[in-house]
């Protein structure tokens, strides 16, 4: 069984039935759009939200009865593909430039009627701000998902490919939100995932282009760019090496004669064991090149991760730095990418911890296209057991202001505005798997929809987006609207605070990345240190440390660089600092510390209890699913609060100002 997370229509408000009943049960289809999939997806999920099967007319003639619903073509310029406009009156008309836009528009209406929020007459327009919405699985064939934390994969299973029904309800989730991109596979290519780009999986991957299709998503394949050494057929993965040049030309020209809709490749090179350019001395352009020009000649896109770095540093090295990795591999090939290519650059220049600051590649490189790469799974930030709303995290990271030009917030620079780019966007490593609830916390649900609407309307607040997800999911009651949206709301500073302080990061138990464990990463080889000793906690990255705020514009090299000026939540990322050093707030550092993992404890305990006052709102198995995630988050915070409170207590000798209990 699966549930329809947001997409629920079975219980339908009271005034919601009442406006549907008012509706006329005929859709007037302008002639234009026939012939596209995208119309028909449109017309059943109206058909899904209204129960009933509506009467097709085809015309442009606007039909005059009551209250009837009319898709129509309009080629308005500032609508681009996928914008859309609704105007209700006396009648309801949906109108784009594509089907795809009105299926886009039909979800809106279905979204307004649902809140409530109808009103005649009413005008809605809506275009994208990016023009790629991408989400990435990291779903292996095996039916495992890498940082999975709801379940096995739905797309495979025994290293085959499913298309069912749950398939389909996905694709109806997806586009709800905007979603018109989608990678089915993990990033790291192994085993069977070797082959999924060949004869011996082409059918049902023929069945889920076609599927994704009519829900306007181009299906994206994660590939091993060393693939045929892997199949035996050649011995050199070197992006200059004409064989090797000519296996990807012929690969992709199969792939795209007989997969139809397939958008191109997610690359994940030369980083924790992948195989990639580097190996050959060439460069990280080289290698993105080399598979652009395979794909060029269909239309298709090389997306290129920049998650590169040293994952075999030894502990003991204090001048490499994990963080500069990124920008010192990438920053020098600017402009040197292909325009089918797209930089695919992680938020931070870490790896999705609790807080970061945004990588310095962000409006450094001006002439290269670029995606935004968040996390919605939360590997590091309480595993989907924990709440964690993500969207005011991508909120802040998109208002950023890079200062490298004028507009220059990362909402510009990866929408392709500032820099007057072909492509960019956002892509979320998506959080999903075959449990019934689709995402393990109910809740979590809410960072799937969050990503979808952030990355349709980058100017939404987190705000709306959480009580419009609310409303949709668990109904108009004001009790449960109020109490979701403000734990959600509240939920990624409360994680925060009870976790690893000041932007430090990295403070959990190794490999699977769940729970406290201060030392666990930090003498190990990955590059992630605190370098705390009994007086000092983090790491210097000023230009008398690292130099890793070099890597920002003058701006932000210099707020970052000092230490009585940099933002406070950042301050131990970008400097090393005394635990007695006295923050603004009048507090020291180790009285910080201690505060807010108290705070963060017991607000984590005040969750439950909000959590507890919904029982007789909520649908039972919901209600109980939600109540033990709050129940085990409440007890595992107090655990993170006393792990990392005892640590530096024991380190440091500093006894807590308040007299709470230090172990
Ligand atoms: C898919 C982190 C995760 C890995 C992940 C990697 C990546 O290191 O722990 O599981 O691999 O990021 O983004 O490629």
């Amino acid at each position: 069984m699966y549930g329809q997370a947001w997409l629920d229509y079975s219980k339908p408000s009271k005034e919601t039935d009442r406006m549907i009943s008012k509706i006329d049960n005929r859709i007037q289809i302008d002639p234009a759009f026939l012939k596209d999939v995208c119309i028909h997806s449109a017309i059943r999920e109206y058909e899904l939200f209204s129960g009933r099967i509506v009467d097709k007319i085809v015309g442009t003639e606007n039909l005059d009865h009551k209250f009837s619903i009319y898709l129509k073509q309009i080629s308005e310029p500032d609508l681009g593909g996928e914008g859309y406009i609704i105007n209700v009156t006396n009648k309801v008309v949906i109108a784009a430039k594509t089907s795809a836009g009105i299926l886009y528009g039909m979800f809106r209406f279905i979204e307004v009627l649902r809140s409530q929020e109808i009103k005649s007459p009413m005008s809605i327009e809506s275009v994208p701000s990016n023009d790629f919405r991408m989400v990435n699985h990291w779903d292996n064939m095996d039916g495992s998902i890498e940082r999975g934390y709801s379940g096995d994969s739905f797309f495979f299973s025994d290293h085959q490919l499913i298309v069912n029904e749950r398939t389909h309800t996905y694709a109806r989730l997806m586009a709800s939100i905007g979603i018109n991109s989608v990678a089915i596979n993990n990033v790291n290519v192994k085993d069977e995932a070797n082959f999924l780009m060949t004869r011996k999986h082409l059918k049902p991957l023929v069945q889920l282009a076609q599927l994704f299709e009519s829900y306007n998503i181009k299906l994206f394949l994660s590939i091993n760019y060393a693939a045929p050494i892997e199949f035996g057929e050649l011995e050199s993965a070197d992006p200059l090496d004409p064989s090797f040049i000519s296996w990807w030309d012929q690969q992709s020209k199969w792939l795209f004669e007989h997969l139809p809709n397939f958008g191109g490749y997610l690359v994940k090179a030369d980083s924790e064991g992948r195989p990639g350019p580097f190996t050959y001395g060439r460069t990280q352009a080289d290698g993105a090149n080399m598979l652009a020009k395979a794909v060029g000649p269909y239309g298709g896109l090389v997306v290129w991760r920049c998650f590169v770095y040293n994952c075999q540093q030894d502990w003991r090295d204090t001048k490499t730095d994990r963080a500069k990795a990124g920008y010192e591999a990438f920053m020098p090939l600017d402009g040197k990418f292909m325009d089918n290519v797209i930089l695919q650059i992680k938020n931070g220049p870490m790896d999705f911890q609790v807080r970061e600051p945004v990588s310095p590649l962000f409006g450094a490189m001006k002439a290269t296209n670029q995606f935004l790469e968040v996390q919605a799974a939360q590997e590091y930030t309480g595993q989907q057991r924990h709440l964690c709303y993500l969207v005011p995290m991508w909120k802040e990271i998109l208002e950023f202001d890079t200062c490298h030009d004028v507009n220059s917030k990362v909402k510009d620079i990866i929408s392709g505005k500032t820099y007057k780019r072909q492509f960019g966007g956002m892509v979320a490593v998506i959080n999903t798997g075959n449990n019934e609830n689709w995402t393990g916390h109910d809740l979590a649900a809410a960072n799937w929809y969050g990503f979808g609407k952030l990355a349709w309307d980058t100017n939404e607040s987190p705000e709306s987006i959480a009580q419009n997800f609310v409303r949709l999911t668990y109904g108009l009651d004001p009790l449960v609207e109020e109490t979701i949206t403000k734990l959600l709301l509240t939920s990624w500073s409360t994680y925060e605070s009870y976790t690893s302080p000041l932007g430090i990061g990295w403070m959990v138990n190794p490999n699977h990345h769940y729970g406290p464990n201060v030392d666990g990463y930090e003498y190990d080889r990955w590059g992630t240190y605190h370098r705390s000793t009994n007086s000092a906690i983090g790491v210097d990255r000023t230009n008398n440390g690292t130099n890793y705020t070099g890597q920002y514009h003058e701006t932000w090299t210099v707020k970052y660089s000092d230490l009585h000026n940099c933002p406070i939540e950042l301050l131990l990322f970008f400097h090393r600092v005394d635990y007695k050093y006295v923050l603004p707030s009048g507090q020291t550092l180790i009285q910080y510390i201690y505060d807010t993992h108290f705070d963060g404890a017991m607000q984590a305990e005040s969750y439950y209890a909000s959590w507890l006052d919904l029982e007789s709102k909520l649908e039972n198995t919901v209600y109980k699913r939600v109540r033990d995630r709050f129940l085990h988050q409440k007890e595992h915070a107090r655990l993170w609060c006393d792990v990392i409170n005892s640590y530096f207590f024991r380190k440091t000798g500093i006894k807590d100002k308040w007299g709470r209990k230090l172990y």
